[in-house]
């Protein structure tokens, strides 16, 4: 298992971490002509938890992340199933002077300039290391972005953080108040994609289930434009840090919504 990887040499992903290879891979092309309604796929929401830990943003040398362990639970996953916690979330983008791609999942084939990922674990296990290469111990959700002429509030704690973490393993504590379930907005998270599929980074292990809202959510071009100026390692700037779509092979894509 290799832990050096970049998104310069996406296509060699598989020959030092097989299950890049796989045919369960993420991210995809979501069509809705090609999907399937399952009408037991409820609203999903986040249920606070009781957890005073601070928020750290890091810079991991290939995304900004922010730690959210036992801040909150993402709820109805699936019918009947477990909780699952939200570990972290973090973000996909495209490079300055590109304001059309950078998100991983395409929706009718468009990409967006931005995607973020609420990364959660089943709570079957004790820590998302456990869970990670475990069939569907992972439940990842993506929210698109796309650009509008106003900024958007909810991210502006993080945005403001990030001219502090410029550098590949900075980081900071957010002291402004986040409100993630106000950036992500309850009603959105009853309009999804489903399907199964894999971690979009080395070492892609398929043990993800995917939703990826249907609406997205605005940012401004000076927030696209903060992510875009984070350098990874040896202080390149940080750019393309997507994935390119996968097939979908035999899988079946479902939807919640009509
Ligand atoms: O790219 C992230 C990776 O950084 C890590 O967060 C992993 C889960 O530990 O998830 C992938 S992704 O599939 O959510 N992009
Ligand atoms: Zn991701």
């Amino acid at each position: 298992l290799k832990e050096h990887w970049s998104y310069e040499n996406i296509t060699i992903w598989s020959h030092d971490n097989r299950y890049c290879g796989g045919n369960l891979q993420s991210p995809i092309d979501l069509r809705f002509n090609k999907s399937h309604i399952d009408r037991r796929l409820k609203a999903m929401y986040l249920q606070k938890q009781n957890s005073h830990d601070s928020l750290q943003l890091i810079n991991n040398g290939h995304t900004a992340q922010l730690n959210l362990k036992n801040h909150f639970v993402l709820k109805n996953v699936a019918p009947a199933s477990e909780d699952y916690r939200v570990e972290q979330i973090h973000f996909h983008w495209g490079h300055a002077n590109d304001d059309v791609n950078g998100s991983e999942h395409l929706l009718e084939g468009r990409s967006y300039p931005l995607e973020m990922h609420m990364v959660t674990y089943s709570s079957w296990f004790s820590n998302i290391h456990e869970a990670m290469s475990n069939t569907r111990a992972l439940a990842v959700v993506g929210v698109f972005f796309e650009l509008s002429f106003e900024s958007n509030p909810f991210l502006q704690p993080i945005i403001n953080a990030l001219g502090r973490i410029r550098d590949n393993g900075k980081h900071v504590v957010i002291n402004e108040n986040f409100n993630l379930k106000a950036l992500i907005g309850e009603k959105r998270m009853r309009r999804y994609y489903r399907y199964d599929g894999s971690l979009t980074t080395p070492p892609c292990y398929e043990s993800v289930i995917w939703s990826v809202l249907q609406e997205p959510l605005q940012l401004s071009s000076e927030q696209l434009q903060a992510f875009q100026r984070l350098h990874g390692e040896k202080s390149v700037l940080m750019k393309n840090t997507y994935r390119t779509i996968q097939s979908i092979g035999s899988r079946k894509l479902f939807r919640s919504f009509t």
